[in-house]
């Protein structure tokens, strides 16, 4: 009998923490705008959505539980999709303060960021040279000198938030060091099999996003966790679209999203999210794979519906 085929699961990151309004004018921001960004990546095929909110005013960052409500609602009732909360929030904050909307939520999925690290948001100064909002220019300076803190216990403390509301994980690998933090906390018993593995490339402060770094990721995964995890893709910038190819072509999800990248293509600007969830569908077909509906991503990660 044919093996049946394995599907792939698509995550959209639909506005996050990393880039400003004034970069593109395809980011959203307000609820609506979320709101209309997440349906349209759903209805292309992305069947998680992994969500940030954001001041409507000034697009800053913000992890006020009223500011995900209104979107959180209609997408629920438009979508069959996924909910991943975001708990990294923007490495400005305090880890009390990325909780909160998963406290309120109580989401079947969030994202657990599994190292301290650097996170040079810096360099894009380079690039983009108008601000509209003072935030702006200032996360990008600020960020030569903040840590993004992920201590053991900050992960504990998210871990037990999950384990007490059923809430499993996207477990945000950045370097080869978290996995191997991972690996300890699934040693330790606080994971549950399989941990749903976000390998991200291309982040100034973490690993780099050359294929080499992409196969040293898989081949410590294999080692670390047998056949016993789910693997997923997301490649930052430009890395974004070759990345998540080479990773589904080997058997990886993927993820994408203007949080990820403002980006279709050199010089590009990306007009939606849905857009680059089209884009990778197409590459997706064209290398034999199915897309995973929300229903068979759910059964995947063994999540609670
Ligand atoms: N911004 C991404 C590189 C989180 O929300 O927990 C990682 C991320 C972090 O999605
Ligand atoms: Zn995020």
């Amino acid at each position: 009998m044919a093996k049946p085929k394995q599907k792939v699961i698509i995550t959209c990151a639909v506005t996050g923490a990393i880039h400003t309004p004034s970069m593109s004018p395809h980011l959203p921001v307000t609820a609506d705008e979320i709101a209309e960004a997440a349906i349209g990546a759903a209805k292309a095929g992305a069947a998680v959505l992994h969500l940030h909110a954001r001041d409507p005013q000034t697009g800053k960052p913000s992890q006020d539980p009223a500011l995900f409500k209104p979107f959180l609602e209609r997408i629920k009732r438009e979508t069959d999709a996924i909910i991943n909360i975001t708990t990294g929030g923007s490495p400005h904050m305090t880890v009390e303060e990325r909780m909160r909307p998963a406290t309120t939520f109580k989401p079947e999925l969030a994202s657990l960021n599994m190292g301290s690290m650097n996170f040079g948001l810096y360099p894009m100064l380079g690039r983009f040279k108008e601000f509209k909002h003072d935030w702006e220019r200032e996360h990008l300076e600020n960020s030569r000198s903040l840590v993004f803190r992920n201590t053991y216990q900050d992960i504990e403390s998210i871990l037990a938030l999950g384990n007490a509301n059923g809430t499993r994980f996207e477990f945000e690998c950045y370097d080869i060091s978290h996995l191997y933090n991972l690996a300890h906390f699934v040693d330790r018993g606080l994971v549950k099999s399989p941990p749903f593995i976000q390998s991200v490339f291309g982040i100034l402060g973490g690993i780099g996003p050359h294929p080499e770094d992409l196969m040293h990721m898989k081949r410590t995964a294999d080692r670390l966790f047998g056949n016993d995890y789910e693997w997923s893709i997301l490649g930052a910038g430009r890395g974004q679209m070759p990345l998540a190819t080479i990773g589904a072509a080997m058997g990886s999800n993927v993820r994408v999203g203007l949080e990820d990248s403002l980006w279709i293509g050199p010089g590009e600007m990306a007009q939606s999210n849905q857009v680059q969830v089209e884009r990778i569908r197409t590459i997706l077909e064209a290398l034999n794979l199915e897309i995973a509906t929300p229903e068979e991503a759910r059964a995947k990660l063994d999540l609670k519906g």
